[in-house]
């Protein structure tokens, strides 16, 4: 067995079912070993988008993702997909191919620096573990670290860099013995308390979910203290869905293109007590760090990163841990605590009343030309409810944010951590292969269709039947939305000619149909295509001048860039 065998066979034995990536003479040795594997290799058309589909199959499965390049500009293309792994803490390895030993400091072709392996401190600055295996015998070793980082504690991304001829040396033994997980179980059990009795005895409390939360897998707990203490819950804009928006409690998203009922209990009504579970307080999930969150008497904040507790905002009460082992715990001290079985204090009732209020009464917008809202709308109602739907980056992510009515937890997913355009349209052919039958919808504007849409093709040689929702508006909208609410001229345009996605998705080999009119995306024409299982590609052209609700991000831009 050599060095590249027993990386395969580790990743084998720890039922990784894809690799995604695209081969160059580098990797071959990888190649040879994954060859002799069950294990299916997806090759995507760029390596952005193999990194993409790593980190699309990882949030979809809740398992590791993994992706590979050739060494040199194969790793680096793969940086931008590995970074937003990082950004938003899915569990990833990344397996670059390198030159052998002996040609380093020589200028062989790609490779990197005079030390040939800079492109190892390049990734340690996007991953939690990034290192080059020199020694064939360390190769088992460090394989199963790189698993255990990425999968420990916050997960996230990790990187080893292969030299060829290290992969092509002999191993003796079996050097891929499974390798555990270490994970936080732990809490601090005084804090737990605490947050207990404040939670017991507040009037206007209110629940913060983050995208920790999503990454515990915490849904079934989230509702269940939502529910037996009658608090609102708003979630994180990337944690959308996580208590179903239709519930009772449900606030909807807070932040960036967040529903206007979480603005008016949290931020225009005051809220003493605020429980923060897995949030870090990012720019998006505050609207620019807005200081009237702080609550008026206490913040409980979860994290199982220490780091994030209290960041943002200051934390009365910080307790480090994963977010359903604190919950569950945190359940378990409530009902010590409080003999009643349930809390009814008409906080559901409040949120009823915002939500009646604020509920303008559902224009039907059936006008031309298309309206992203109405597009949204058609979407929600024609698709599955279980449909796992990634948005992109731009207002096509705005719009998705407040329209879609997520019902089922796992649904929504955003690189916002990062926010690259042209996440989705890749993430979600990797995202598809672990959503089985559920159908897989990318919601991507045309800007960033353009730069990561290739991988329909991808799609199209593996049977990967995604459904690419474009939304067409010729122009970086958010973008020239953005600067149109600031009053900024157009320097580096955001404007562009019209492209014909229709026929760009044919000559990839997907299906392709243009929308143009309100009500045209139905049940029946969803259904079929969903029947039909091939990839898909609907070219909605949508209203250019509709306004998205992105004023809060001009806001802070102008904070943040001034
Ligand atoms: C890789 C990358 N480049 C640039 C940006 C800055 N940016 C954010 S949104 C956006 C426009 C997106 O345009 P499009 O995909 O057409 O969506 P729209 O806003 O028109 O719905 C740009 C340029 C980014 N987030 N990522
Ligand atoms: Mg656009």
């Amino acid at each position: 067995m050599n060095a590249a065998e027993v990386i395969v066979g580790s990743l084998e034995k720890h039922e990784v079912e894809y690799v995604f990536g695209v081969p160059g003479g580098a990797i071959e040795p990888l190649n040879n070993a994954l060859h002799k594997s069950p294990i299916k290799v997806i090759v995507a058309k760029h390596e952005a988008g193999a990194a993409f589909m790593a980190d699309g199959y990882a949030r979809v499965s809740g398992n590791i993702g993994v992706c590979c390049s050739t060494a040199g500009p194969g790793a680096t293309n793969m940086i931008t997909g590995v970074a937003s792994s990082f950004g938003d803490s899915i569990p990833v390895i990344a397996l670059t191919g390198q030159v052998s030993t002996s040609m380093f400091g020589k200028g062989a072709v790609q490779e990197f620096s005079v030390q040939s392996f800079g492109i190892v401190s390049i990734f340690r600055q996007v991953t939690k573990y990034s290192d080059i295996i020199i020694n064939e015998t360390k190769a088992g070793e460090m394989i199963a670290r790189a698993r255990r980082v990425a999968l420990s504690g916050r997960k996230g991304p990790v990187h080893l860099n292969l030299p060829a001829d290290i992969m092509k040396r002999q191993v003796a033994g079996d050097q891929h013995e499974r390798c555990s997980v270490t994970q936080v179980m732990g809490f601090d059990r005084e804090s737990v308390k605490e947050a207990a009795k404040l939670l017991l005895s507040v009037k206007r409390p209110v629940i913060v979910a983050g995208w920790g939360t999503v990454l515990a897998r915490a849904d079934v707990e989230l509702r269940e203290l939502a529910e037996l203490l009658d608090i609102p819950v708003a979630t994180s804009p990337k944690a959308k869905g996580i208590l179903s928006e239709s519930h009772p409690l449900s606030l909807g998203v807070l932040g960036f293109a967040g529903s206007p009922v979480s603005k008016e209990y949290i931020i225009k009504r005051d809220v003493d007590v605020m429980l923060a579970i897995g949030t870090s307080f990012n720019e998006w999930g505050t609207n620019g760090w807005d200081k009237s969150l702080q609550p008026t008497k206490s913040l409980i904040h979860i994290d199982i990163d220490c780091n994030e507790i209290g960041k943002n905002y200051f934390a009365d009460v910080g307790i480090a841990g994963d977010a359903r082992i604190v919950l569950r715990e945190l359940i378990y001290e409530l009902h010590r605590k409080n003999k009643r079985k349930k809390v009814r204090d008409g906080r559901s009732k409040e949120v009823q009343e915002i939500k009646e209020k604020l509920t303008i009464k559902s224009r039907k917008l059936n006008n031309m030309p298309y309206h992203p809202q109405r597009l949204i709308m058609d979407l929600t109602t024609a698709m599955p409810v279980d449909t796992v739907y990634f948005a992109d980056n731009g207002n096509s992510m705005a719009w998705a944010i407040r329209y879609l009515n997520i019902t089922v937890p796992y649904s929504f997913y955003v690189g916002l951590g990062f926010a690259s355009m042209g996440y989705a349209a890749a993430a979600a052919v990797g995202g598809k292969l672990a959503a089985g039958k559920r159908p897989v919808v990318a919601l991507v504007g045309d800007g960033s269709f353009l730069m990561n849409g290739m991988e329909v093709a991808t799609a199209v040689n593996y049977k990967i039947p995604v459904i690419w929702v474009i939304m067409n508006n010729s122009m970086l909208g958010m973008v020239y939305h953005g600067r149109k609410l600031a009053g900024i001229p157009e320097g580096i345009e955001s404007t562009f000619k019209p492209v014909d996605f229709v026929k760009l998705a044919e000559g990839y080999g997907a299906r392709g149909i243009r929308i143009t009119k309100p009500g045209e995306i139905n049940r029946e024409m969803m259904s079929e295509i969903i029947l039909a299982g091939v990839p898909t590609v609907l070219d909605v052209i949508i209203d250019p001048e509709a306004v998205p609700p992105i004023h809060s991000r001009i806001t802070t831009l102008e904070k943040l860039y001034t």
